[in-house]
């Protein structure tokens, strides 16, 4: 049988070039196929007004070259998406990426042959690829979420998802515009948009938290600093949950006085961004601690808030942190706007959407344009919208059907030879993708280098390994208040969905230590032949 690549490489944002990267330097052959036109991934696709990375610029970014690091120059705290792509565009031209990457071409099915053991890739551009493993770099949030709201077809003017925004942008300026979600592309982009808006409508079916993000241009001196300390800063950040350099206060929120309590909450506050979850060390862990930072939040929001009404319907009722925090900049005093109108939908879906708007508790709205700020298919999504059929030709979905079972999110028994970055029952999603992306990308291109020394051909997640992982991956998230709630991390915003707590939650440096260990025992759950 012909065998066209060693690896194929499905997606070029970050995990999927420095994958490509890293394959080149063992002399693997390697294409990337990629939907977009160009590389970045999430950062090509989400590009509606005020898209910005929540982690800081100078630790969202790659680490596997100090040189990358030293000569790239970020100029806010929390760099823009335009930033962020130009950086992407910049590491592809770096390494000279883009020669193997075929771009404009979505992957619609890959189809493992038991006899030869290789993976067969299709492509809507009538590609037919054979190679000897896959690996997809798919992204966690990719797969857009259009809800079946009924009459959404019917809607005369245009409809914008943030998560596919047109790259030409758009002008909401004299515009009447109605936006569908709170999570946090709404939260981004609501304060731009009114700006523009004629009329803002948005309706909210679950009222979220968010924290200032105190967004400013970065200092040169603090840059410098940075990066005189960049290999110590990294090295530190690994040792910490969500890989992020941050400082994590041990104590305990209920066992802290009140007045101390407040004084650390407005200190985070005031210093802005997710650092604020960090406050104390069990906001997740214990109801009555979380629920003071909520109430330290609510409290914001009724004295940024004018219109009591208003401000009370902003107030989320959940615990704090269980959705993903939000990061904003200017996010609820832009209801405070003349030309902003909350809607709460929280007890009563939208009845229809309509030619010239839409129906919500009995009443007729009406905009010129629709924004759909509704999330993606979290971390199957993507995956699942590829055939993808291993042995037996047994499909994903189908192994999925209960939701995902993954061995460390990196890979799957029946699927031999088919890699996942950050794949369901990965740390991803819950810390900083960057350093979470190399570090799989690192595990499985040594795994491929070994397995090349050793003559092995073929590798494959045991089902006992997976069975386990799973279901620790299951039983510490149920350690948490983090599952307790309907969030996209349970596939809640899915209507059909299984509820299952897709992202591992024990931290990173726990699963470093897992992967490292996996490997010192030789592979260990998985079987090499
Ligand atoms: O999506 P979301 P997102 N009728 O799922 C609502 C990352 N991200 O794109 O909560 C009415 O959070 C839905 O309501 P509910 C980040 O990890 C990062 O905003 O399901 N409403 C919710 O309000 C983030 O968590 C950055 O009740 C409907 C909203 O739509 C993740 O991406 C920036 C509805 C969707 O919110 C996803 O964020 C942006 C319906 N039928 C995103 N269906 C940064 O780095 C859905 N909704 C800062």
């Amino acid at each position: 049988m012909k065998i066209d690549f060693d690896v194929i490489v499905i997606g070029a944002g970050f995990a999927g070039m420095y994958m490509l990267h890293r394959l080149r330097g063992l002399g693997f052959g390697c294409r990337v196929i990629e939907a977009g036109s160009g590389v970045g991934g999430t950062w090509y696709w989400n590009r509606y007004p005020g898209a910005r990375c929540d982690v800081e610029s100078v630790q969202y970014s790659y680490q596997f070259d100090p040189r990358l690091e030293q000569e790239w120059e970020w100029t806010e705290r929390y760099a823009t998406q335009p930033e962020i792509l130009k950086y992407a565009n910049h590491v592809a031209d770096r390494y000279d990426l883009r020669r193997d990457i075929r771009f404009d071409t979505r992957v619609t099915r890959a189809t493992f042959d038991d006899k030869d053991s290789v993976w067969t890739v299709e492509t809507d551009r009538s590609d037919r690829l054979v190679a000897r493993f896959v690996v997809t770099a798919l992204g966690c949030l990719s797969a857009p979420n259009t809800p079946k709201i009924p009459g959404l077809a019917d809607f005369t003017g245009p409809t914008y998802h943030t998560g596919n925004w047109p790259h030409e942008g758009v002008d909401f300026t004299g515009k009447t515009v109605g936006v569908i979600g709170t999570g946090s592309s709404a939260i981004q982009s609501i304060p731009i948009m009114a700006q523009q808006a004629r009329h803002l409508t948005v309706f909210q079916r679950t009222a979220n938290y968010t924290i200032p993000a105190h967004n400013a241009p970065l200092d040169p001196h603090y840059v410098a600093q940075v990066k005189a300390n960049y290999r110590t800063m990294r090295k530190r950040a690994k040792t910490l949950p969500a890989g992020i350099d941050l400082a994590i206060n041990m104590a305990s929120a209920i066992e802290t006085p009140a007045e101390e309590r407040q004084r650390l909450y407005q200190e985070r506050w005031d210093y802005g961004g997710l650092g604020f979850m960090a406050s104390f060390s069990d906001l997740l862990l214990n109801d009555e601690s979380n629920r003071t930072a909520q109430d330290f939040v609510k409290a914001k929001i009724r004295q940024i808030v004018e219109d009591p009404e208003t401000a009370k319907a902003l107030a989320p009722k959940n615990i704090i942190g269980c959705k993903r925090l939000c990061v904003d900049t200017g996010y609820w005093a832009t209801f405070n706007r003349p030309n902003v109108t909350l809607v709460d939908i929280s007890d009563e879906p939208i009845e229809t959407i309509t030619p010239t708007g839409l129906r919500a508790k009995g009443r007729d709205y009406t905009f010129d344009c629709l924004v759909l700020a509704t999330g993606f298919d979290a971390m199957t999504g993507a995956l699942l919208r590829i055939d993808i059929r291993g042995r037996g030709g047994v499909s994903l979905k189908d192994k999925w059907s209960e939701g995902p079972k993954t061995y460390l999110g990196l890979a799957m028994a029946g699927f031999p030879k088919l890699f996942t970055i950050t794949g369901p029952g990965s740390p991803s999603v819950l810390t900083n993708m960057l350093p979470s992306i190399e570090q799989h990308v690192d595990w499985i291109a040594d795994c491929l280098a070994a397995l090349r020394a050793t003559g092995a051909t073929v590798i494959e997640a045991e089902p006992r390994a997976e069975e386990e992982w799973v279901g620790h991956v299951g039983s510490i998230a149920d350690n948490t208040l983090r599952s307790t709630c309907s969030s996209w991390y349970v596939g809640a915003n899915i209507p059909g969905k299984p509820r299952v707590f897709m992202p591992y939650i024990g931290g990173l440096p726990a699963y470093i230590e897992r992967c490292e260990a996996v490997v010192a025992r030789g592979y260990e759950g998985f079987t090499l032949a």
